[in-house]
């Protein structure tokens, strides 16, 4: 059997969630560098197989392509019973927790950031404004979430803690005002053993 391929860019919080998960795990892996700023007929042969949508993340184990972040995690912590993985309780949480931040902080978040890289660009009159009053919702909802624990998953991170980490992990440079528990919880998952920057996840 060989080791589990991870296809992702450090511009993609989406590919980082994985890459930490991984790395949390201990997993062995190898970490593939695709291009999502060029077109996508020009990306490896293999990456363009596995991803329906030639989009990153792209998880390859034992030939068998994993697509969609959150269901990558999901994968990753049933498979290997880590990361909330090894009881039901936990399971539930993660899944909780992935699909709150694929359709509310997930959502808003890229976008906002996105925004920002491209000075709004393409973006119509007032989409920001509506990505902006719906963080705000969801910034509250983090709060109510995390409460006063150390991580989304209690004491210890789980897939959830990587998958809300995606994009949260560069609210200082959106423009838009982190909460306490926020900064909190971010330094606790900066000083996870196994935390990277998404340039060392994924070097050029
Ligand atoms: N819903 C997907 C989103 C993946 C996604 O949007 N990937 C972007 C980078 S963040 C991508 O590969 N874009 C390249 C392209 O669309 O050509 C997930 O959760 O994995």
């Amino acid at each position: 059997m060989s080791e589990p391929v991870l296809y992702g860019h450090p511009d993609s919080g989406h590919a980082c969630k994985v890459a930490l998960a991984l790395e949390l795990a201990g997993v062995p892996h190898q970490r593939i560098w695709v291009d999502i700023w060029a077109a996508p007929e020009t990306r490896p042969a293999a990456f363009l197989a596995g991803s329906p949508f030639a989009e990153v993340p792209l998880l390859v184990i034992d030939q068998q392509p994993y697509v969609q972040s959150g269901a990558i995690l999901l994968e990753i912590a049933q498979r290997y019973q880590v990361l909330g993985g090894d009881s039901h309780a936990g399971l539930r949480r993660a899944r909780e927790l992935i699909v709150w931040e694929a359709n509310r902080i997930g959502m808003c978040l890229p976008q906002i950031h996105y925004a920002a890289k491209v000075q709004n660009q393409g973006f119509p009159p007032g989409a920001l404004d509506w990505l902006r009053a719906r963080y705000q919702v969801d910034r509250a909802n983090f709060d109510r979430l995390l409460g006063d624990a150390a991580f989304f998953h209690g004491d210890a991170p789980g897939v959830g803690d990587c998958a809300i980490w995606g994009y949260t992990q560069w609210i200082n440079r959106m423009g838009v005002e982190p909460t306490t528990s926020m900064l909190r919880w971010i330094d606790n998952m900066r000083a996870l053993p196994g935390m990277k920057t998404p340039e060392s996840f994924f070097p050029n």
